[in-house]
Order: C-alpha cells, then structure tokens, then sequence
C-alpha cells in the first residue's frame, strides 16, 4: 500500500523526508504522479485539487495537513466515506495564541495611531488613562483546541475572558456563552472580538452588519480563523463608521488579498497574509502519528465530524 501527497501548498521534497524519517520503508509519492491507483490507501493533504481524492478508489485514511477543513470539504467529490483526520499540534496553537494576542494588544494599545504619529515624526501621548486588563473583555468566538488556548492566556495577561461556542463550556476563569441565542449577549461584552471559530455553512459570514452592531462601539476585532466568515462590506462600513476601532486580520474571502482590496490601504487595518499559525516541518511527528495509528489499527485521534463540518 502507498501514501500519496496532495497538494501544490509547499515543496514535497520537504514531506517526503518527513515520511522517511517518521515511516520507515514508506514512500511519498505526488500528486498528480499516482502510479497504480489501486495501492494508494493513505492522502495527506492541503488544499488538494477538488476532484483529486475521488480518484483513490483505495483511499482508507485522508490526513489535513492544516487545522481547518472547510477548503476539503467544500469538494462535492471529497469520499465522505474515508476518516478524516486533521491536524492538532501544539506549536499550531501556540502560533496562533501568539497572533491573537499580538492582535489584541495592537488595538488595546492603540498601535496604528502611535504608527500614524510616529509617520509624521509625533510624540503625542494619545491615551494617558489607559484601561488596566482587569478592565477590558476579550471575547473568543469558537472555544475549541486553539479558543481555548487563547482564552487561557488571555486570562494569564490579566484580562477578562469571555468565549462562545456551541455546546456549553466550563473553563476556569472564562464566561461562556453558547449557540446562537446568546451570540448577541456575549459580543456586547467585549471590548475585542477574536475569531478562532471554523469556516462551515453556519458560521460563513457570521460578522456582519447585524453582529457587528452587537459589539461595543469602540471595540476591536481580530480574524485569525478565515476569511469566509466577515462580510466585508459590513466590516468596512463599520470601521469608516467609527463604531469598531479597527481590524487585525489575518485571513480573507479572497487569497491571496487582491492588490487593489481596501483593506490594504485602510487606516483602521493591521492585515498579514495568512500566516497566524502556520504548518511546519516540525509538526510532522502529529501527522506521521494519524498514519501509525491507522497502519496499527489503533483508534484515530482528531477525526474531523463530516455533518457538523470541523
Ligand atoms: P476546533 O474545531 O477545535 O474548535 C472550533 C470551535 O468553534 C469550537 O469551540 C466549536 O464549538 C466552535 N463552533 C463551531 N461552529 C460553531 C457555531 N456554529 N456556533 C458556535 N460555535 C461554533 O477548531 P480549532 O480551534 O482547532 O481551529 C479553528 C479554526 O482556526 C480552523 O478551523 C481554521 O479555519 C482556523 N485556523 C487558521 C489558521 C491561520 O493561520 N489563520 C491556522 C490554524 C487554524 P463546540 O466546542 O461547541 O463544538
Ligand atoms: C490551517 C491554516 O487551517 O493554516 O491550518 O489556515
């Protein structure tokens, strides 16, 4: 039996001396190289050609070199009957607790005005009573592997924490709020709104006009999560509005970001071209272990839930 890389996302040399190390007596063959068909029975992906995997009539197991799915899962030819695992690594949610944080603290401390001053040669103190953190809520949307993280640290920072989610959450020192009745209540909290929540049906353009007249005025948003989830129209009025502060955003409806987008030039925008939490060589002992267990017939483990889509 054969494992199979599909993706044009990075070099496949760098994966095919990860299996080796990882897979003794193991190949990687690339896509589009197949070879005979019939003896391919593990992928490892990232953003595979949709299309692709349903050539695999021998596909047992499809491992997500990324966090999210949603891309993969958009395929209407995806064998929805092969497990599905994704990837948890713990320098993933270290990165993007690093970014979100990094993110929240620009708005809190007002990093574009102090950047806007520092063009014009300035030194104007903008804000001297500026709120402690025991003061301010950063709210997380999405309380899973990388919302919690986050949300811990936050709370380690001195913050107030609040989180939503679906299904109902007890995390020490964190106010939860879940399902869609509550989304409402719990944006009103915060005075910065994280998105770590994963892209499916549900939550494709959840910040919108309506939600974003929920938040604070004033308050700051953050995506790290994707970019399918903000109408950007809405956003962009509300921060030539003056009721959201600005934007910190990673990731976008459109990627790469077009040159001509508004958010590129905008003054109330910080935007990185998705590298919040990126999938490094390093992670490669997680994705070699979804293959292991499989090869063993040990259990999976992060088994992506096909209905609920994440
Ligand atoms: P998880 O699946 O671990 O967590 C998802 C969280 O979102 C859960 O708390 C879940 O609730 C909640 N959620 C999902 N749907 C809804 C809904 N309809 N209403 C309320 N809450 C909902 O995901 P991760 O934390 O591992 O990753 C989140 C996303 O981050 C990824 O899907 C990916 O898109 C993005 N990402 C971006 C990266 C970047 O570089 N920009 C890098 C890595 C990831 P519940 O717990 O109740 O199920
Ligand atoms: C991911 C990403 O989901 O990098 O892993 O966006």
């Amino acid at each position: 039996m054969a494992l199979i890389y599909v993706s044009a996302w990075s070099d496949a040399d760098i994966w095919r001396a990860e299996v080796a190390k990882h897979l003794p007596g193991e190949t990687l063959r690339v896509w589009p190289d197949v070879g005979n068909v019939d003896e391919i029975d593990v992928a490892l992906v990232w953003k595979p050609p949709h299309g692709s995997l349903a050539t695999l009539p021998a596909l047992k197991l499809i491992v997500n070199m990324g966090v999210g799915v949603d891309s993969l899962l958009q395929d209407p030819n995806l064998p929805r009957h092969v497990p599905l695992v994704r990837l948890v690594d713990p320098l993933m949610t270290e990165q993007m607790t690093e970014y979100v944080v990094l993110g929240v603290l620009a708005g809190f401390r007002k990093l574009l005005d102090y950047r806007a001053l520092q063009a014009e040669g300035r030194w104007v103190e903008i804000d001297r009573d500026v709120a402690p953190p025991s003061e301010r809520v950063v709210g997380i949307l999405g309380q899973g592997e990388l919302g919690t993280d986050a949300a811990r640290k936050f709370l380690a920072l001195g913050y107030k924490v609040a989180g939503w989610s679906r299904s109902p959450k007890h995390i020490l020192g964190v106010e939860s709020f879940h399902g869609q009745d509550r989304l409402h209540a719990f944006l009103g909290r915060c005075d910065a709104v994280v998105c770590l929540l994963p892209l499916t049906p549900e939550t494709r353009g959840i910040v919108n006009a309506r939600t974003i007249a929920a938040m604070k005025k004033g308050a700051w948003f953050v995506n790290g999560a994707r970019g399918g989830q903000v109408v950007d129209a809405d956003l962009l009025a509300a921060l030539d509005s003056g009721h959201l502060s600005g934007a910190f955003l990673d990731v976008f409806n459109e990627e790469p970001l077009p040159p001509s987008h508004p958010y590129w030039r905008h003054p109330k925008v910080i935007a990185t071209p998705h590298i919040a939490a990126l999938t490094l060589p390093s992670m490669s002992e997680r994705i070699m272990d979804a293959v292991k267990r499989y090869k063993a017939g040990k259990p999976l483990i992060n088994v992506v839930d096909l209905e609920r889509g994440y």
